[in-house]
């Protein structure tokens, strides 16, 4: 199954590049959207309900959806030439996750400001994620806003490990930096952060779910470092070695 993805332009490589974020309109076309939106409201109702961790307050989650769907791991694979497109110097990447996000009105609060890198136990930062939009996701119902600039500060800290660790109560000075206006979104746009820009949204104000497909990809040369992570643990990765695992598939345009 292929499915049809634009290639992002140069002007969108130079300000991701200098941003840390940019914003890709009508990457994926409406029919293949409204596909995926289909299918991601089946999902998403088959999810558990439970607010255990600072992260659920904020948003639902389906993970590693495009390893059951054949529909979004076609998706997937198909943004991945983008992901090589604006990680500077990298030829190929493997996906780390995908996820079906939602942000119901009343049930999900704020994303609070954090970075994704963090969490990760790879050896090397080059890492983003494709927030796909699969309903028209005004402001208001919270696309994301991002600090422009942010992923160049390097490594700022965990967040969501408890209350208040957000990363402007970390770093205050985050906010000499300019936020990103806030984003209309359509259905088929999408947003692409670097794992290091600090990012959040606002919580849902609309009367509808925010729905959004997300892949993370990073470069296919990253060394597994060992530490210990949810995700990695217990799949006999080797420390200092490529992630050569089928559950990181490996995408070279
Ligand atoms: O969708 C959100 O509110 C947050 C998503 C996020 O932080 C991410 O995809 O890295």
């Amino acid at each position: 199954m292929e499915i049809p993805v634009r290639h992002a332009t140069d002007d969108e490589v130079a300000f991701f590049d200098s941003h840390g974020w940019v914003r890709l309109a009508g990457l994926v076309d409406p029919g293949t959207v409204a596909a995926l939106r289909e299918r991601a409201t089946t999902y998403l109702e088959a999810r558990g309900r439970e607010h255990r961790t600072l992260v659920d307050q904020a948003f639902g989650q389906s993970r590693d959806i495009a390893q059951t769907d054949d529909l979004f791991n076609a998706a997937a694979r198909a943004m991945g030439g983008n992901a090589v497109r604006l990680l500077r110097g990298v030829e190929a990447v493997r996906i780390q996750v995908t996820n079906l996000l939602v942000k119901e009105p009343g049930e999900h609060r704020a994303t609070e400001f954090h970075q994704d890198f963090p969490w990760m136990p790879m050896d090397r930062s080059a890492m983003l994620t494709v927030w796909l939009a699969l309903v028209d996701v005004p402001a208001d119902m919270g696309s994301l806003r991002f600090y422009n600039g942010s992923h160049r500060y390097g490594l700022l800290g965990r967040s969501f490990t408890r209350a208040g660790d957000d990363q402007l109560t970390q770093h205050p000075w985050l906010k000499e930096l300019e936020l990103s206006p806030p984003l209309d979104l359509k259905a088929g746009d999408a947003t692409v952060h670097h794992a290091l820009t600090v990012h959040g949204a606002p919580a849902n104000q609309r009367d509808t779910p925010r729905l959004s497909f997300t892949v993370t990809y990073f470069d296919a040369d990253a060394l597994y470092t060992g530490m210990p992570y949810q995700q990695t643990d217990g799949l006999g990765l080797e420390a200092n070695k490529p992630f050569d695992h089928a559950r990181f598939p490996c995408l070279r345009p």
